[in-house]
């Protein structure tokens, strides 16, 4: 049984600026960890590059920090050389729904059995606040100084699109739901995709703290379920108040279940002594 104190990161000081929505992110995370008994010595938790990104150093798991917008694209090589490993993912807006869009909607239909939490704080935070795929129109930013003038991406209804077979929204500012998010996430067999409200105190003063919690309700507190692909969609582009909780829910067999290679056990438990390499080079050389 883990406890939240073995998850405690003593070597390294949290740099986010006080107030940020990164905070009860990382406790929401450490506390579904926790919920459901993960063990940090087969755990990974993976990220691009972002202020949200740091997230990996300041928990005691196994922790990769990747590149910019390639946090999927790492998780996904993690997972298929181990697949019994807990693949956690972690990115801003800017790294997933940005230069890294494409690895979430194959990552979405290939349906590996990870959960993917994207930082959306609307801005990209780390390089000192530029428009983001999800900026809202009009917004004024160091790169749009007269507003944006794009349409903003609809995370929830891309990965809708895309196959994704768990996907919620959640707010920073209610730790608790989003852990529990996070925990249905964990525990969802397959590519799980979590979307959260994370207020950026410096860079953003349109989606605050406040601005959320005038406008957000929770799915669950109506009669609404969480198994029509088409009633999600409608749910997806509600925006005069902002649902957050499951939007969907299926079961599908994951990559790694359809994957002949990983039949019998994880590649890295797999013998090689049996491959000659040479040959395998002498063929592309
Ligand atoms: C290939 C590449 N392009 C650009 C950058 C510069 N860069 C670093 S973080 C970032 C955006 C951060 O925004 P987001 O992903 O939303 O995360 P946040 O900092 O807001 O948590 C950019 C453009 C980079 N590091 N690598």
């Amino acid at each position: 049984m883990v406890e939240l104190s073995q998850l405690h990161e003593p070597t390294h000081t949290i740099t986010w600026c006080p107030g940020c929505g990164n905070f009860s992110i990382l406790a929401a995370l450490k506390k579904a960890i926790v919920d459901c008994n993960l063990e940090p010595h087969n755990t990974v938790i993976v990220s691009g590059i972002g202020c949200g990104g740091k997230i990996p150093h300041f928990i005691k798991t196994y922790g990769f920090e990747s590149l910019h917008g390639r946090a999927l694209a790492a998780a996904s090589g993690i997972k298929l050389a181990n697949h019994k490993l807990e693949v956690i993912v972690v990115g801003g807006d800017g790294d997933g729904y940005g230069i890294g869009a494409n690895h979430f909607i194959h990552a979405s239909r290939r349906n590996y059995d990870m959960t993917y939490i994207v930082q959306n704080n609307q801005i990209y935070g780390l390089t000192t606040g530029q428009a983001s795929p999800t900026s809202e129109k009009s917004m004024k930013t160091k790169s749009t100084p007269f507003g944006v003038i794009e349409q903003p991406i609809n995370p929830i209804a891309l990965a809708l699109a895309a196959g994704a077979t768990f996907i919620a929204r959640g707010f920073s500012g209610d730790l608790t739901h989003l852990s529990n998010l996070i925990s249905q996430g964990i525990k969802h067999k397959g590519f799980a995709f979590i979307d959260v409200f994370q207020p950026c105190v410096i860079w953003n003063h349109i989606n605050t703290f406040e601005y959320f919690r005038k406008k957000c309700y929770k799915l669950e507190q109506t009669d609404y379920k969480p198994n029509d692909k088409f009633e999600a969609f409608r749910k997806a582009f509600e925006t005069d108040k902002l649902p957050i909780g499951v939007f969907y829910q299926e079961q599908r067999p994951t990559y790694e279940d359809e994957l002949p290679q990983l039949s019998t056990s994880p590649l890295v438990k797999q013998p090689i002594d049996n491959i000659d390499i040479q040959k395998t080079l002498e063929k592309y050389l």
